[in-house]
C-alpha cells in the first residue's frame, strides 16, 4: 500500500483518534474551551503525530474526509461529556487552507460546521486570511454563525487590512512569543501591543505554549485572558477532561 492508500484506508477504517487540549480562563482556572487535536493510531507504529501525515493529506485531498472524522469525533466527544457532567465545553478544531480554498474539500466540511456551530469553532492560520478563496469561505462560515480564531498569530503574513475586515473573533498568539516570555522583555512588548490591538479590535486573545505558572502570571500582568500549554495539561484523550469540567482540575 502507498503511503496515501494507507493513509485513505486509516480514516475510512477509523484509525484516527482525537484529542484535546484545555484553554484555561486566567483569571479564575477554569476551562474555556478546548481543542481538538487528531492522532493516527497505528497497528504498528502506535499513536503517530499529525505533523507525519496531515501534509500528506492536504496534498492528497484525503484532508476532507480527514477533517470530517475529525469534526465528528468532536460532536461525538462533546455530547459524551454533556451527558457524563451536564457541562462540556467548546471544541476548537483546526481547519486547513486547503479545506477553505478547495471546493470539493469546503464542500465537504461546511455543512457540519453550520449544523454543529454551537459546539465548534475553527481554527485557521494566517495563510488562510491572505488567499481569495479561503477568505470568501472563512466569510461564508462567519455569515453561518461559526466563529473563527487566527492560529499561531504572530508567525504568518496575516495584515492589519485582513485582520480589520475579516470576521474573526480571537487571536491565538504563537508560542514563539510565549516561551521565554518572563525573560525577554521584546516578547512582553509584542503581546502587550497584540492585547491592545485585539482590545480596540473587540478580539479575544489566548496564548499558546505556557509551560510554567511564572509565564501564566506574567500573562495575566499583560492582560490576556485566557491561555494553553503543557503548564496545565497536554492533549489528552477526552476521558481524562472530565475531572476539569466537574470540578476542579
Ligand atoms: O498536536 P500537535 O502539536 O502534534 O499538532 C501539530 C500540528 O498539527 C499543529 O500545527 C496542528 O494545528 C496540526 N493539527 C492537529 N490536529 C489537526 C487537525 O485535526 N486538522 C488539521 N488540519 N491540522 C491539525
Ligand atoms: O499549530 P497549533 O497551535 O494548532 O498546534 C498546537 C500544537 O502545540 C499541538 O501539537 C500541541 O501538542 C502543541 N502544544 C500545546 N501546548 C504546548 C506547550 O506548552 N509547549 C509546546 N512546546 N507545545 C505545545
Ligand atoms: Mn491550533
Ligand atoms: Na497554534
Amino acid at each position: 500500500l502507498s503511503a496515501i492508500g494507507e493513509l485513505r484506508a486509516a480514516i475510512a477504517g477509523g484509525q484516527l483518534e482525537v484529542h484535546y487540549q484545555p484553554l484555561v480562563t486566567l483569571a479564575d482556572g477554569g476551562v474555556r474551551s478546548v481543542e481538538a487535536l487528531v492522532r493516527w493510531r497505528h497497528p504498528e507504529r502506535g499513536l503517530v503525530p499529525p505533523d507525519q501525515f496531515v501534509e500528506l493529506a492536504e496534498q492528497s485531498r484525503l484532508i476532507g474526509p480527514l477533517t470530517l472524522a475529525v469534526l465528528d469525533a468532536a460532536v461525538a466527544q462533546h455530547a459524551a461529556w454533556q451527558a457524563a457532567t451536564g457541562t462540556a465545553p467548546r471544541i476548537a478544531v483546526n481547519i486547513s487552507l486547503r479545506c477553505l480554498d478547495d471546493p470539493q474539500s469546503y464542500a465537504a466540511i461546511r455543512q457540519r460546521l453550520v449544523d454543529a456551530r454551537d459546539v465548534l469553532t475553527v481554527e485557521v492560520t494566517e495563510s488562510a486570511l491572505a488567499g481569495d478563496e479561503a477568505r470568501q469561505a472563512l466569510l461564508d462560515l462567519a455569515q453561518q454563525g461559526v466563529a473563527c480564531s487566527v492560529d499561531d498569530f504572530g508567525t504568518g503574513y496575516a495584515s492589519l487590512a485582513y485582520l480589520r475586515d475579516l470576521p474573526v473573533s480571537e487571536l491565538k498568539i504563537d508560542r514563539a512569543f510565549v516561551r521565554e516570555l518572563h525573560v525577554r522583555a521584546r516578547d512582553q512588548a509584542i503581546v502587550r501591543s497584540v492585547v491592545q490591538m485585539a482590545h480596540a479590535l473587540d478580539l479575544h486573545v489566548v496564548a499558546e505554549g505556557v509551560e510554567s505558572s511564572e509565564i501564566a502570571a506574567v500573562l495575566r500582568g499583560l492582560g490576556v485572558s485566557s491561555a494553553q500549554g503543557y503548564y496545565w495539561s497536554r492533549p489528552v484523550e477526552g476521558a481524562l477532561l472530565l475531572p476539569w469540567f466537574a470540578g476542579a482540575p
